[in-house]
């Protein structure tokens, strides 16, 4: 943790890869760039004026989302943010039927009815996202108490931003699942600002995870940008819940690329911050570690690149082909009057 600054990014020392199953080193990278070129084709989508709404991008970020998701096993929870598409994909939800939910079709993942803000699918283990800052994370706990009192061995993992750890819902959640050891994992996409406010504006410490200990549970700040990091702390996290040793927290430094949201450049941030963090982009970083690795060659890599690429083509004609919802199914699948 020492290494760490919440300033400029510092990439530490990373291991081999040798340890590691060539079978999960692939599905970490296809899983990033899936995110990865799913949020591109987004961007162009909107600013062609083609898909509708508004949405928060996660580019940037796709190491921590793709480790977490994969140190969990498919019937574990997560619970999604506001900035939402990336956890949703590495979870597992299909990036058709995600596509489909931001274009407001029937055949979306929440049938139309959320749109960016609001994607999941429980088919997957995905909650769908709840645009409240902080909110998640009682829900999160709440996910965790019945599992422990249902025995069913499952975890569930909170994604919020480092401006949801300043809510009182975030602090009360927290605190019961210490107290409670319920088998849930905080994990925190510290990408350092909530909208334009840096988080040493409203954040007297520097690391969110200096928190844990105040309710009694491990806290580490790692850096978020390699997934194998990411992995390894989420899994000894998972494990340690599964064993009934209760909640972790974990922060994952990393920085989003562009703005808060499609109409904000994030021209806020300084420029030599932005060129630190944006030489430690994820995707090259992680393809060029596989590289090295004599068990994946890089015809294996452009083909895998091109069939995602193959994927995302098919996400949009077949959200684009699909129907709106029918004008009288507008009070179905919802849970208010
Ligand atoms: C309770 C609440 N207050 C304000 C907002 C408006 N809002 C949406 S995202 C956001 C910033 C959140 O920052 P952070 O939690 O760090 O997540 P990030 O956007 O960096 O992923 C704010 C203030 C909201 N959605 N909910």
């Amino acid at each position: 943790m020492q290494s760490l600054s919440i300033q400029l990014p510092q990439v530490p020392d990373i291991a081999s890869l040798d340890a590691y199953d060539a079978d999960l080193l692939r599905d970490l990278y296809r899983r990033m760039v899936l995110i990865r070129q799913f949020e591109l084709k987004v961007n162009d989508l909107f600013l062609q004026g083609i898909m509708p709404g508004t949405i928060h991008l996660s580019l940037g970020q796709e190491a921590s989302v793709v480790g977490a998701c994969l140190a969990l096993e498919a019937d574990d929870v997560i619970t999604l943010t506001h900035r939402g598409h990336g956890q949703a994909l590495a979870k597992g939800v299909s990036a058709a039927a995600l596509m489909a939910e931001l274009f407001g079709k029937e055949t979306g993942c929440c049938r139309g009815r959320g749109g960016s803000l609001h994607v999941g699918d429980m088919a997957v283990g995905a909650l769908p996202a709840i645009a409240i800052v902080g909110a998640s994370s009682p829900i999160a706990a709440g996910m965790a108490f019945a599992f422990k009192r249902q025995a069913t061995g499952q975890v569930a993992l909170n994604f919020f931003g480092e401006g949801a750890a300043n809510k009182g819902d975030w602090h009360e959640a927290l605190n019961l699942a210490a107290v409670w050891k319920l088998p849930v994992i905080f994990l925190c996409e510290n990408n350092l600002y909530g909208v334009s406010t840096h988080i040493t504006e409203v954040m007297a410490i520097e690391f969110v995870a200096e928190r844990a200990s105040a309710y009694g549970m491990p806290g580490s700040t790692i850096y978020g940008n390699d997934p194998i990091i990411v992995y390894e702390a989420v899994k000894t996290a998972v494990e340690r819940a599964r064993a009934g040793g209760g909640p972790t927290l974990i922060e994952c430094l990393t920085y989003r690329r562009g703005g808060h949201k499609r109409d904000d450049p994030g021209t806020y941030r300084p420029q030599e911050e932005m060129e630190a963090w944006f030489k430690t982009d994820p995707l090259p970083a992680f393809r060029a570690r596989l590289l090295a690795d004599a068990r994946i060659s890089l015809c294996e890599i452009e083909a895998l690149e091109a069939s995602v690429a193959t994927t995302i083509d098919a996400a949009v004609n077949f959200a684009l082909d699909s129907d709106a919802p029918a004008i009288e199914s507008a009070l179905e699948h919802i849970y208010a009057d």
